[in-house]
């Protein structure tokens, strides 16, 4: 901070004062009415390109999301399930879809969110850059991943552009069948063998952690919170949305005799905050910056998607011509 004002409000103010102080006294009105905002509305440059980030990280989240999952398709314990999970990660994509579509309404070519997601230029959610080493890890991510993932959606689906309220709405209704397969599969495991009970333990273990950073940095250290919030794009805060899981999760963590990985944390019963020990933060920003255990494998498999899928969209295009279909 500067005196009283932030260096994020000195950048927007600076930003903002190129747009029109009228148009964005309307605007800024029109979002503390509670009204949304629609692709055709006017709106400031920097809401735009805000929300673009955003939307567009989240479109690549759910494609590469799909990864991680997607390997155990071929392996999952019988027919069923199998079945379950593919339906599943059929649905991540379609999430993508989904919000490859609201952000194109800002005015971004999907080729080139595409494209900025394979050169790395764009960032997609932490936690995809894990392995999924046994079964278990699929259980915990469907259950818990998944469950992040509602409590950041639904608080950010009241938010003031409509078309990703509209894109997160259908999302979570999907999510929320997601959560209820990933249960039941932490729950088979967890009232299973003492085998499948480690298994699940284990795999809880590992991606505590990753859970712990999806909800981003602490906001102290959050750099777009304030002006999102401002814009109500963003409708809670990162350890807002972190203190909600808390409160819905550990307690059924802990009632399937399961234990988190973190012996400092608990809840004090006053003030009904959670604390925890520090996440490793500095992993976090190794791995959103590329040096992950699996990022480089991720976007090599988004790569080959892209090279092997080329002649499905050029056929789209032109439908006549010839084409010459990869072999892989
Ligand atoms: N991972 O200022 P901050 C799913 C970056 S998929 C990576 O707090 P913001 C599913 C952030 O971008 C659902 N990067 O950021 C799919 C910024 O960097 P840049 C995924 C992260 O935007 C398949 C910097 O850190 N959900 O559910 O105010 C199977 C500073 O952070 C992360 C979404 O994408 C992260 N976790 O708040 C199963 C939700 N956190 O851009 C499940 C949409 C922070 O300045 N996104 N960063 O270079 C959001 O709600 C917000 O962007 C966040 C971060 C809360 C994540």
């Amino acid at each position: 901070m500067y005196g009283n004002i932030s260096i994020v409000d000195q950048a927007i103010g600076k930003k903002n004062a190129q747009e029109d102080p009228e148009k964005l006294a309307a605007f800024q009105a029109k979002i503390d009415r509670g009204e949304k905002i629609e692709p055709h509305d006017w709106m400031p440059a920097d809401y735009r390109r805000q929300l673009i980030r955003m939307i567009e990280q989240h479109a690549h989240s759910e494609i590469i999301g799909a990864l991680p999952e997607g390997t155990w398709i071929t392996r999952a314990p019988g027919f069923k399930r199998k079945m379950a999970l593919m339906a599943k990660v059929q649905d991540e994509v379609g999430h993508a879809q989904l919000l490859y579509n609201a952000a194109e309404t800002l005015g971004k070519p999907r080729e080139e969110m595409i494209n900025d997601l394979l050169t790395g230029k764009s960032k997609y959610s932490n936690v995809f850059n894990y392995p999924a080493k046994t079964w278990a890890d699929t259980a915990v991510i469907a259950w818990l991943i998944d469950a992040a993932a509602i409590i950041n959606q639904v608080t950010n689906s009241k938010g003031s552009y409509a078309p990703y309220c509209r894109a997160l709405e259908r999302i979570c209704q999907e999510e929320s069948f997601h959560l209820k397969y990933g249960y039941d599969n932490v729950v088979t495991l967890a009232t299973g063998t003492p085998t499948q009970r480690a298994m699940v333990q284990e795999a809880l273990n590992r991606w505590w952690r990753p859970i712990m950073h999806f909800f981003g940095p602490p906001d102290i250290a959050s750099v777009h919170s304030e002006i999102l919030t401002r814009w109500k794009v963003k409708m809670a805060s990162n350890d807002d949305m972190r203190q909600q899981f808390f409160n819905q999760y550990v307690p059924k963590i802990w009632e399937l005799g399961l234990t988190v990985p973190d012996p400092e944390l608990r809840k004090d019963e006053v003030t009904g905050k959670w604390s925890y020990g520090d996440p490793d933060w500095d992993e976090f920003k190794r791995v959103i910056n590329g040096d992950g255990p699996c990022n480089k494998e991720r976007l090599a498999v988004r790569r080959m998607a892209e090279i092997n899928g080329e002649w499905v969209r050029n056929a789209l295009k032109k439908p006549t011509a010839k084409y010459t279909v990869p072999l892989s």
